[in-house]
């Protein structure tokens, strides 16, 4: 548990994001516990209270913002009620700065509420997390006013360079947007002291996938994947997490039979727990502008094996192995060259845990989004 410290420059700021289990939800969550341990006065808002969010951390207060549903209103007006929650916060606690995660409409209201009080009370920092810029900004329907918000934000950011030249090229912005990559709390991920497969008894490997099992993950590939590494060794595949797509996942391992070997075990509040616990971990994303579920196993010291999308290399670097989008063989072919070298295996466990050490560790990350926030408050 966090302690807080004493911060000569105190600030006040207000975060916001959504509460449901997307990383951008958690990467704002982990922030706003890390501003409050750092001595800042932190402000999160959100429509529900975020999964990761503890109870009781001094310095932090949870805002929800209510929507009312109306029987006019076939869709209720979110992006007006945060609006104006963010006005009333930014009354009640005198915040100073807010920092908007996820573009579509966080952005939007944060320029409303900095409207609404007269233009200059308020600063805002928008940071982009992934589908707000390459599926759902790119929406006719949501572009022009997503590009309007991030001109007017006092600061853009983007969680890799990947989603920042791309945030160039599909909205045009001439503003600055800023890498500032995403994080990981690396004393509570970190290595369980797991035993070499050639020490265990049924020298099983265990892969394991985390997600929100949306179309855009592609865990059906991943299965498919886990289906060819079981030719060849004994293996079982755990997947953590929920969502559209596990029907279709658990179909396709019946299909290929080797559902016996592939455990569900839904939405994990404690993954800390759970990540160490295998040795390989498998993305098949067709876009990831971060991945922070592989930043986690990284810090657990698990290596991944992904598909060459995105942002993804940014984050694993040599520490694992990148492999063609919609090629489960092939995503099977390096899982295997990696499962079959316990040396190999070792050394990208540790270069893995290092590298997440040494670039993503939360105080380094943290501090650099406080440069910016004094930056914007001048
Ligand atoms: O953009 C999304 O799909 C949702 C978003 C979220 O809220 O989880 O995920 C993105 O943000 C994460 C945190 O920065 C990144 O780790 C994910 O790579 C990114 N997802 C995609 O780019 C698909």
């Amino acid at each position: 548990m966090y302690q807080t410290r004493y911060h000569p420059e105190r600030m006040r700021i207000g975060i916001v994001c959504y509460p449901t289990v997307g990383g951008s939800g958690v990467v704002a969550t982990e922030m706003a516990h890390a501003l409050a341990h750092r001595g800042h006065e932190v402000h999160l808002l959100s429509y529900d209270r975020p999964s990761r969010l503890r109870r009781g951390v001094p310095g932090l207060r949870f805002h929800q913002v209510a929507v009312s549903a109306y029987p006019l209103f076939r869709y209720p007006p979110y992006d007006l009620a945060l609006a104006t929650r963010m006005l009333e916060v930014r009354e009640e606690a005198n915040v100073e700065l807010f920092h908007v995660h996820y573009a579509i409409p966080h952005a939007v209201s944060a320029f409303l509420a900095r409207s609404m009080c007269g233009g200059k009370c308020l600063k805002f920092v928008t940071t982009l997390h992934g589908t707000d810029i390459t599926v759902v900004g790119a929406d006719r329907a949501y572009l022009r006013p997503t590009r309007f918000a991030l001109e007017q934000s006092d600061a853009v950011t983007a969680v890799s360079k990947f989603l920042a030249d791309e945030t160039h090229l599909v909205f045009g912005v001439k503003k600055d947007v800023e890498v500032v990559h995403n994080f990981v709390d690396v004393d509570r991920f970190k290595p369980n002291g797991r035993k070499p497969w050639r020490e265990r008894p049924d020298q099983e490997r265990v892969l394991v996938h985390a997600s929100n099992f949306r179309p855009v993950k592609r865990v059906a590939d991943i299965v498919r994947a886990f289906a060819a590494i079981r030719k060849e060794l004994p293996a079982k595949l755990v997947l953590i997490g929920d969502g559209p797509d596990r029907e279709h996942a658990m179909a396709v391992a019946s299909d290929l039979g080797c559902q016996h070997k592939v455990e569900h075990l839904g939405m994990q509040e404690n993954l800390e727990n759970l990540l160490p616990q295998a040795d390989l971990f498998l993305s098949a994303s067709e876009t990831e502008s971060f991945g922070l579920s592989m930043l986690e196993a990284m810090s657990c010291g698990v290596p991944c094996v992904s598909t060459a999308v995105g942002g993804v290399a940014e984050v694993i670097g040599d520490t694992g192995k990148l492999v063609p989008f919609a090629q489960p063989d092939a995503m099977a072919k390096a899982a295997l060259a990696i499962l079959a070298d316990e040396a190999g295996h070792e050394q990208l466990a540790n270069a893995a845990r290092r590298r997440a050490v040494e670039q993503f560790a939360t105080e380094r990350i943290v501090a650099e989004y406080e440069k910016i926030y004094r930056r914007v408050l001048g």
